[in-house]
């Protein structure tokens, strides 16, 4: 991996290699709970990911072995939400899920350890997600005062039915590596040795594939759940192909030569 730095990657490590980047939330010391600053540094990393053409997949991950993720800084959370360090209040972890989702490249969680809470709802959010036995899953809203009524009870009930939705947020359980495979909320579970080994093998076989089909596909997958918003990134991808054909760019040609367009001899397709 190779580590590439800035100065807006507070919280967080942003690593390269073949294809691949890896964002990793760094404060194992609260098993890489998230604060403001966090937040902000993953949604520059994820729209770096984005733009980088040399780069297919995105894993995200967190740093010590022990968790992913464990939401937000309790320790943080003011009278009205969570604080940064100039006291301003507002977290902006809905952008982020909504940036994981609609960033058109395959989003692979790594997860060791805990992934709960606020931290087990970005999780849902990935496209894929690759666990280690020692992985422990749920949600605690209820009992710490919040909850996530939107992706995060949209995208958990889709994975695991309603039922077993609403146990996870009504009893605030813990679920193992194993129970979470059972219940499709992983993909798979390797020894936390294989993990990043597995991961980016996972990563490497879609590389191998169509960029254009991963993306239309995950653009395909959201419209489902999404609604307008989904359609509406469903079609933006249409129109990005659209683009690039000699129908789509006769229209441009026919406005910048101040002449009629000529629609003609492109075949009206059945
Ligand atoms: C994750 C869990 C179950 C792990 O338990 P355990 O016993 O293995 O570890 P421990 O000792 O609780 O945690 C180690 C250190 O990390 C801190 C702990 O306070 C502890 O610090 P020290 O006492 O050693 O100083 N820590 C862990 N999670 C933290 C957190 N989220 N904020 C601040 N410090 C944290 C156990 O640690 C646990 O239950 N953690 C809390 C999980 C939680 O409730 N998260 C917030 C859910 S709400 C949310 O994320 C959210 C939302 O609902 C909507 C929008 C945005 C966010």
């Amino acid at each position: 991996w190779q580590e590439i730095t800035d100065p807006q990657f507070t919280d967080i490590e942003y690593h390269v290699a073949d294809g691949i980047a890896k964002i990793t939330i760094n404060r194992p010391e609260v098993h890489n709970a998230f604060r403001p600053e966090t937040v902000r540094a993953m949604l520059h990393a994820f729209k770096t990911a984005h733009r980088d053409k040399s780069v297919g997949v995105i894993i995200l991950t967190g740093a010590g072995g022990k968790a992913f993720c464990s939401g937000g800084d309790q320790r943080i959370r003011g009278e009205a939400g969570y604080t940064d360090e100039d006291g301003n209040e507002g977290l902006d972890v809905l952008e982020l899920q909504r940036l994981i989702r609609t960033i058109p490249k395959p989003v692979v969680a790594m997860i060791a350890g805990w992934s709960i809470g606020g931290g087990h709802v970005l999780h849902l959010c990935c496209d894929l997600a690759i666990a280690a036995e020692n992985a422990r899953f749920g949600q605690t809203g209820p009992r710490v005062g919040s909850f996530d009524g939107g992706l995060g009870v949209a995208l958990m009930t889709r994975l695991v039915g309603q039922r077993k939705a609403k146990e996870i947020w009504f009893l605030c359980r813990q679920y193992d590596a194993q129970q979470a495979l059972d219940m499709g909320l992983v993909n798979t579970v390797v020894p936390l040795e294989k993990l990043e080994e597995e991961t980016v093998q996972w990563c490497r076989e879609m590389l191998a594939l169509s960029p254009t089909a991963l993306r239309l596909l995950k653009a395909s997958f959201n419209a489902d759940t999404d609604g307008a918003a989904g359609l509406q990134e469903l079609a933006g991808n249409a129109t990005g192909l659209f683009y690039q054909t000699a129908e789509g760019q006769e229209g441009r040609n026919a406005y910048l030569e101040k002449r009629d367009p000529d629609f003609t001899k492109f075949p009206r397709i059945p």
